[in-house]
């Protein structure tokens, strides 16, 4: 059993290593918060710790969209874009899907052949196993840790298959929807609400024989989206076309997103939507683990506003807060 301080001392060598731009630290850490076990957890929580202050300083894009529209195509074309403007790219992927034969992580990798090469992007392949709520916090850690590696853009792409697109919305500032050209949301197999979350829509493939209909099925949803609330007052969610392939459009897209920047750094927008999202992930801790008996459980509830301030002013994770809140719980269990 190592000591606080011991654990506290491999936190920091770790961090410091991160911080360093070292890609070995950085993939060995986002294994440690992926990690289940609970010896892992410990230190994850210790590295987490250490870091917390180095975080969030990224722009993070949610990036979802049906299977086969060019999730992964399109973050080549983007990741490499956005370093072309002296960014630096890190890309996560949450996939809670059945599919763990490999099959679409192999695929991910092949069609960012160039990005994952690429000094300036780290591309991580979805952690397997485990639930959607588990899989979703670890990837929001694992965001957390690519910020301490000095990522200043974290892109996190879901296949839109279920609950995932709201998991990655309820990670990311800017949530970005692909369509293919042509077939309406049902058809493309977007389940409701999911266009609701969008802050930018863009219809891929818009080249060769489908440019026509991807720009007609971009009039359509930009018709729709006016109809819609936005997600947030201070953005109005923008509709636009691109491809993947010739790399059209991908500018513009690029240019919104630093205009919904610029516009969320303004009265705090993205910074209220972290706030509200930090205490979401907090409650999911806690109901992952205890739901029932710690609801009922006074000495557990009397710690949570104190807790909630602390993660607002980014002193510690919803993951610790949770934790220390089931100790308090435990503590009065004979
Ligand atoms: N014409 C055209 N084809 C594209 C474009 N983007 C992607 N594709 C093709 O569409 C297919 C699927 O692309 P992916 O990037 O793997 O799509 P994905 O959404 O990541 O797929 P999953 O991860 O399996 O859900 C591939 O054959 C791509 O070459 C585009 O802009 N134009
Ligand atoms: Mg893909």
């Amino acid at each position: 059993m190592q000591t606080d301080g011991a654990k506290a001392l491999l936190a920091g060598e770790l961090a410091g290593r991160i911080a360093s731009g070292d890609r070995r630290a950085l993939a060995r850490a986002i294994t440690l918060v992926e990690s289940t076990r609970a010896e892992d957890r410990e230190k994850a929580d210790a590295l987490l710790a250490t870091i917390l202050l180095k975080t969030g300083k990224s722009i993070r894009i949610g990036i979802s969209g049906a299977p086969g529209v060019g999730k992964s195509s399109f973050i080549e074309a983007f990741g490499l874009h956005a370093i072309s403007k002296g960014h630096r790219v890190a890309v996560l992927a949450v996939d809670p899907s059945s599919r763990r034969g490999g099959g679409s992580i192999l695929g991910d990798k092949t069609r960012m052949a160039e990005l994952s090469k690429h000094g300036g992007a780290f591309v991580r392949p979805s952690p397997s196993g485990g639930t959607l709520g588990g899989v979703a916090r670890r990837t929001a850690e694992a965001i957390l840790v690519c910020e301490a590696a000095g990522f200043d853009t974290v892109m996190v792409e879901t296949v839109g298959v279920g609950q995932s697109e709201t998991a990655v919305a309820d990670m990311t500032d800017l949530f970005l929807l692909l369509l293919a050209p042509g077939a309406g949301d049902e058809l493309q197999g977007i389940k409701r609400g999911v266009v609701e979350l969008a802050d930018l829509i863009a219809v891929n493939k818009a080249d060769g024989a489908t440019i026509e209909a991807a720009g007609r099925t971009a009039a359509d949803y930009a018709n729709a989206a006016r109809l819609l609330r936005p997600p947030t007052p201070w953005w109005q969610p923008r509709v636009l076309t691109c491809s993947a392939i010739t790399g059209a459009g991908v500018a513009e897209i690029w240019r919104a997103v630093e205009e919904f920047r610029k516009a969320g750094g303004v009265q705090s927008g993205i910074k209220k939507r972290r706030s509200a999202q930090a205490k979401a992930r907090l409650w999911t801790e806690i109901s992952d683990a205890l739901m029932a008996s710690f609801k009922s459980d006074r000495a557990a509830a009397k710690l949570i506003p104190a807790l909630e301030a602390k993660i607002d002013s980014g002193a510690i994770t919803p993951g610790a807060a949770a934790r220390e809140l089931l100790a308090a719980f435990r503590g009065r269990k004979p």
